[in-house]
């Protein structure tokens, strides 16, 4: 297969891709681990690669493509045993992708917008307007949520792609029940999931470490 994938375990989009492997089964991975403190995201060859120098970036023989909604939706097209995670049906298809757009607009937006004076500004507080942004996205989420899955009665990669950034945003501004309790059910529901365990827990508690060593 040769699939190779750039990555960082604390980033959420490369979160999503690993439990998108994870429900693949596809093992036949080699992964590069990127210091983004160190820019590896810099260097020559991979800006030849990926001149947004974002991560993950995935590389397929010599085909290479960046952002995890794009990777893991070509990652169901091209080696996904069915449609199930990103249904066929243009419809149902549209729908995914509604969410899809929303997760990178909104949810990864907010988790970058208040990461970034954490971590490249020395802040030890996350700004107002960053955790407004936050609860902006849970907002949106609790309307959305009408049946168990985000986009209907079973799991798709907007589950998927969504709880990656939902678990860091967590972190950052937990989750009020009472406010938001279709989107604390969606939560617990997604984190029982064998995918999420596998795929997005070990990265997360990365994620934690890294927050609390930042903030304190
Ligand atoms: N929308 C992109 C976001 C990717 C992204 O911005 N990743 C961050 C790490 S979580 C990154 O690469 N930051 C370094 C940079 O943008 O230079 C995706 O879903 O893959």
């Amino acid at each position: 297969m040769g699939l190779k994938l750039y990555k960082k375990d604390t980033s959420a989009p490369c979160r999503s891709v690993y439990m998108v492997l994870e429900i693949l089964n596809i093992t036949d991975v080699e992964y590069v681990n990127m210091n983004l403190v160190k820019r590896d995201h810099y260097t020559d060859e991979y800006l030849k690669m990926n001149p947004q120098h974002t991560i993950p970036t995935l590389k397929d023989g010599d085909f290479v493509i960046w952002d995890s909604h794009v990777i893991t939706t070509y990652l169901v097209n091209q080696y996904g045993k069915d449609d199930a995670l990103y249904p066929k049906d243009l419809k149902k298809r549209a729908l995914v992708d509604l969410r899809l757009h929303f997760d990178n607009s909104v949810l990864f937006a907010a988790l970058k917008a208040a990461m970034v004076p954490i971590l490249y500004h020395g802040e030890k507080t996350f700004r107002k307007e960053n955790l407004d942004n936050i609860k902006t996205g849970y907002e949106f989420l609790e309307k959305f949520l009408t049946g168990l899955w985000l986009t209907g009665d079973s799991i798709t990669l907007a589950d998927i792609c969504c709880v990656a950034n939902i678990s860091s945003l967590n972190e950052i501004l937990p989750i009020d029940n009472v406010l938001y309790p279709k989107l604390t059910a969606w939560f617990e529901r997604c984190s029982k999931q064998e995918f999420y365990i596998k795929g997005n827990v070990p990265g997360l508690q990365s994620f934690q470490e890294l927050l609390k060593s930042s903030i304190q």
